[in-house]
């Protein structure tokens, strides 16, 4: 599946905007055809935008079940004698969608996109009426996880992640036109070769029987620098201007279908020319060594939760680059495409994470007598789970693929990972993902819970991603026995001979909050927690990164852990710097060199 995209050959329009919303307690929208026209007592709603914290009525915040959107939109008259596509970029965390009532397509998980071609339910010129039913129920058979549990005071949603369950059309949702022959996927592998860079290309084509596929490249300044013809090749660039952090060059690729010399669809391909590839226990990229600094982050801010704003990407992009950050790791879920644009045309190195978070019922569990379970059996986490997490890890890099800012996939946050269930999940889905490319590390975020020595699946992974927690969760407020903890752990893993990135480290910090000595909660205490964590990164040169919980502090589900959310963040929720931004940002633009 390709993005809507403004090309010779197409066109799109955003419907995003105020639609009608409602939500459908008793599940009656099915059986009463909600669907066929105006939703009944409907109130506005804004997309994107998270429903849950535009309202102030705590029974919709904590919501779950059906979740009703429509809107008519007029079809463009232009778009006559083409396909005519509806395409969400996300519905969390399952969408059903209707056109002028007629069902088109079903999807599960959160995060990623997916369409349909709505052709011969509309009529060029004329309105249509669009309509979704968004879910956001969890279960033991959804990425992520969840369920629902019968309470005193009624059904309660639980899962086993530490963020809100926001829920809504958190994307863009699209009209667009493609003519009926066209190109309907893009993969773009690049090596570079001396000076030259290598492009292998694979262009997949609907009713082209009889087109020629011609790929056209194209510098930033859009100057032709190579062109080949077949459905699949190599181009090869002279003198390449390599894509590297720090610096997002890109290329462009555009694929036409033509027939004869007549241009049937056009599809334009950006891509960077560069290598990524593990080598001992160093990463690198274009061959050169790199030292990810930067954040484990959120999508999620003040009212619109989890839905994409441009304006607050660019805030929060501002203050990756003010603070020194090359990296970042979309925990927990895929981010919006628009995301890693800005990491592509930047030059940031990316960690993209699936929505498989929470595979752990050990993490909360059975706390204050809540009912405990079991992460791996037939009536939990089990098979049916598991080809829901392998269909979401080729989704994922279906649709990142041609991304160059993405260096390593993520296949899951914190699973339970030192059993035998959980080696027999994982083993078969580090082969899905390096079947899907072969061109990326794979790996999975590991858990305190496991550490050296227990973990069982860490064997499959390309290099080590590790979440520790030695002076806030253990040892805390103790960092003199946090640091020597961790030095063990730490080079237990280091004599594995993979690079190891800490995608996790951080303590909760009340902004405002000063004392001195140093305690837990101070903007003090973190700076301090920063700086033991760094020197055992810098004792150790299997360290190839450091990423920092969290880049903002985030909204969570409550409990007795969290004041207002979860306080890890170097900024507050609307990205302003505690004091330990500053420390972060004195060591990570001074440049770490590490020699391993
Ligand atoms: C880890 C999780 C992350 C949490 C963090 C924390 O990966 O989602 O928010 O710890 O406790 O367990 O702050």
């Amino acid at each position: 599946m390709l993005r809507p995209q403004d090309t010779a050959t197409r066109e799109r329009k955003s419907i995003s905007g105020l639609w009608q919303f409602r939500l459908d307690a008793d599940g009656a929208g099915r059986s009463s055809e909600w669907f066929t026209g105006p939703l009944p007592e409907a109130r506005e709603m804004a997309v994107p935008a998270s429903f849950n914290d535009l309202s102030t009525d705590e029974s919709v915040r904590d919501y779950f079940g059906d979740i009703w959107y429509s809107r008519m939109v007029r079809v463009p008259r232009g778009w006559a004698g083409q396909r005519v596509i509806v395409h969400l970029e996300s519905a969390t965390h399952r969408g059903t969608v209707w056109v002028n009532g007629t069902e088109v397509v079903t999807h599960q998980g959160g995060y990623l996109p997916f369409e349909a071609d709505v052709t011969e339910l509309v009529t060029p010129g004329e309105e249509a009426r669009v309509t979704i039913c968004v879910n956001n129920t969890l279960s033991f058979q959804t990425i992520p996880p969840g369920v629902i549990e019968d309470t005193s005071s009624g059904p309660k949603q639980r899962y086993w992640h530490d963020f809100f369950n926001y829920a809504g059309l958190h994307r863009d949702v699209w009209l667009y036109s493609r003519p009926a022959a066209h190109v309907d996927d893009i993969t773009l592998v690049t090596d570079i070769d001396g000076s030259t860079g290598v492009v292998s290309y694979r262009t997949d084509s609907v009713d082209a029987d009889g087109l020629r596929t011609v790929v056209v490249v194209r510098d930033s300044e859009g100057r032709e620098v190579a062109t080949a013809e077949g459905a699949e090749g190599r181009v090869e660039i002279e003198g390449a201007h390599l894509w590297a952090p720090g610096d997002g060059y890109l290329y462009d690729a555009e694929v036409r279908l033509l027939d004869g010399d007549t241009l049937v669809d056009s599809y334009h391909q950006q891509f960077g020319v560069r290598t990524v590839r593990v080598d001992g226990a160093r990463l690198l990229v274009n061959g050169e060594p790199v030292y990810l600094t930067g954040f484990g982050m959120h999508e999620d801010h003040v009212t619109i939760g989890k839905a994409h704003n441009d304006a607050l990407m660019l805030r929060d992009y501002e203050c990756l680059t003010w603070i020194g950050a090359n990296s970042f790791r979309t925990s927990h879920y895929p981010y919006s495409e628009r995301v890693l644009d800005y990491a592509d045309r930047h030059g940031f190195l990316v960690i993209d994470e699936t929505p498989a978070v929470g595979l752990n019922m050990g993490l909360g569990g059975g706390i204050f007598g809540g009912q405990g379970y079991t992460t791996y059996s037939p009536e939990t986490v089990n098979d049916e789970t598991q080809q829901v997490h392998a269909q979401v890890i080729r989704d994922l890099i279906a649709r990142d693929k041609n991304h160059p800012s993405v260096v390593v996939w993520s296949i899951a946050n914190e699973p339970e990972s030192e059993t035998e269930g959980a080696e027999n999940y994982f083993r078969p889905l580090f082969d899905v993902a390096r079947e899907a490319d072969p061109t990326r590390p794979v790996s999975f975020v590991n858990v305190m819970l496991a550490p050296y020595g227990k973990c069982r699946v860490a064997q499959f992974a390309d290099l080590i991603m590790l979440n520790r927690y030695y002076g806030w969760y253990v040892n805390t407020g103790d960092l003199e026995g946090a640091e020597i903890a961790w030095r063990e752990e730490m080079a237990g893993w280091a004599s594995e001979g993979k690079p190891i990135i800490i995608t996790e480290y951080g303590a909760d910090t009340m902004p405002g909050l000063h004392q001195l000595p140093a305690q837990p909660w101070s903007e003090e205490y973190q700076a301090a927690y920063l700086e033991m964590n760094e020197r055992v990164f810098d004792a150790f040169p299997e360290v190839v990164g450091e990423q920092m919980w969290n880049f903002a502090d985030f909204s969570t589900t409550s409990g007795i852990m969290r004041v207002g959310g979860n306080k890890k963040g170097a900024f507050t929720r609307d990205r302003q710097p505690k004091a330990a931004a500053f420390h972060l940002r004195e060591r990570w633009t001074r440049g770490i060199t590490k020699s391993a």
